[in-house]
């Protein structure tokens, strides 16, 4: 694409005001995405799935896609070939991706809680892997084999055993997915994968889909992952409650909180590297520095010039969703940082790291010049599917608790339940339930 004329970079000045938390939240850079106007059109696909199986599949694939499908399921020789043909280069930085990652993954695995409250009355919170999960994996424009690593890795540390992949047939590629996605999921160890995209993906993996005479039967899943375009998104929304979802994703933002001692160059670069992700993204500086923030503006203009996706960073950056937001100091701008509750929050300012101990809302956090979001993104180790639209303020990046649920485990012996006999009696009256009373009693008779 041709090099884009940047517009602007928006400036918020929030100095000298004092605003509530509230307030704040509402002053904040951000557009609102709804999902209603795919709801009709995917609740559609899903009942399609649902009732006619293989064979919406393959309709699907030819109205979505394009694609003559025989077989939905992909070949083993497909995926090994994929492997073999990956580029060196690309296979050896996966496999980097991989081994940090499932370090990191692997130490996230919570420990059970065992305790004794009482003599006799042990209670247990035990952890335990979903038995299956589907990954869903887009094609077109963005084609991610580092979001394979970030949606398998955890699930596998989890210690999950049935790990399926879904991902659309592409024309290009003989109705089968992106050939890299392919190799990315052979060495992760997946061979269960399917050519289906989008709502009908979800779907499929929701309900599972009964065997006919071309395809075995997919299995349903317990747990959907992976990003995806407003179908995907609605597709998940709607068959939540029948399986477990990752969170809906938006569109990516950067918020990076810096002062004099920050370098503009290193801030534009960053600002303009997760833009480049979507004209939708969000770039967003905070600072109490107005010089810092001419300089940022200085580089942002050659930057976003000489960079590939020129028009696409240029929109991102000019857009209502990005700019700078001027504050009155630290406090201040620590205090954006909560209400914005980032996907990406960076902190380029002295002493970063008593800064970002103060942090309470952010999906990750990168401390100091040298932890830029790219790095989170391919190889730093940490989860690159976090929670975008301020929703980070409740919920968690990917991880491996996303792919496990604890059970609780309750085991009292005769003495304990005694001691507390005449208090469930007590509560079950209060409650006009006296049958649950009675189930404590009748023990003791
Ligand atoms: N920054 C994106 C993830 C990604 N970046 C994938 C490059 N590839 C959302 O966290
Ligand atoms: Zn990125």
């Amino acid at each position: 694409s041709s090099p884009a004329a940047f517009e602007s970079f928006r400036t918020i000045d929030l100095r000298g005001q004092h605003l509530s938390p509230a307030e704040l939240k509402g002053a904040m850079p951000r557009a609102e995405t709804t999902f209603d106007a795919a709801s009709d059109a995917v609740e559609a696909i899903i009942t399609d799935v649902r009732t006619r199986g293989f064979t919406a599949l393959t309709d699907l694939a030819q109205r979505f896609d394009g694609v003559d499908q025989q077989q939905v399921r992909v070949p083993q020789e497909a995926l090994d070939s994929a492997l073999e043909q990956l580029d060196p280069a690309v296979r050896a930085a996966l496999e980097t991706a991989i081994e940090r990652t499932r370090i990191f993954a692997k130490a996230q695995r919570p420990a059970d809680a065992e305790v004794s409250i009482r003599p006799g009355a042990v209670l247990t919170h035990k952890w335990m892997p979903v038995s299956r999960v589907g990954l869903y994996v887009p094609g077109g424009l963005a084609v991610y084999p580092s979001s394979v690593v970030m949606n398998v890795v955890p699930a596998q540390a989890a210690g999950v055993e049935s790990l399926a992949l879904a991902s659309p047939p592409q024309k290009e590629f003989g109705g089968l997915p992106h050939p890299t996605i392919l190799a990315a999921a052979k060495l992760l160890g997946i061979d269960e994968v399917y050519a289906v995209g989008g709502a009908q993906a979800i779907a499929a993996f929701a309900y599972g889909v009964q065997a006919d005479a071309n395809n075995p039967a997919i299995l349903p899943v317990d747990v959907v992952t992976g990003p995806g375009n407003v179908f995907v998104a609605t597709a998940k929304r709607l068959v939540k409650g029948v399986v477990g979802i990752d969170s809906e994703a938006g569109p990516t933002e950067i918020m990076v909180l810096a002062d004099d001692t920050a370098d503009a160059r290193l801030v534009a670069a960053d600002l303009v590297s997760q833009a480049e992700h979507d004209p939708n993204a969000g770039s967003v500086l905070v600072t109490a520095s107005e010089q810092l923030a001419a300089k940022v503006r200085g580089e942002l203009k050659g930057q976003v010039r000489d960079t590939k996706h020129s028009e696409r960073v240029s929109t991102a950056l000019s857009g209502a969703q990005s700019g700078v937001i001027l504050v009155d100091g630290l406090e201040q701008g620590i205090a954006v940082c909560d209400a914005y509750a980032a996907e990406h929050l960076e902190i380029q300012t002295a002493d970063a790291e008593a800064v970002a101990a103060r942090i309470r809302s952010a999906g990750a956090i990168f401390v100091g010049n040298y932890s830029p979001v790219s790095l989170g993104d391919y190889c730093a180790g940490s989860n690159h599917v976090l929670p975008t639209g301020g929703t980070a303020a409740f919920s968690s990046g990917l991880n491996t608790t996303t792919f496990m649920r604890a059970i609780q485990v309750v085991n009292y012996n005769r003495e304990a339940l005694e001691e507390v006999s005449a208090d469930i009696v007590a509560l079950s009256r209060a409650e006009d339930l006296p049958a649950h009373g009675d189930a404590v009693s009748i023990r003791f008779e």
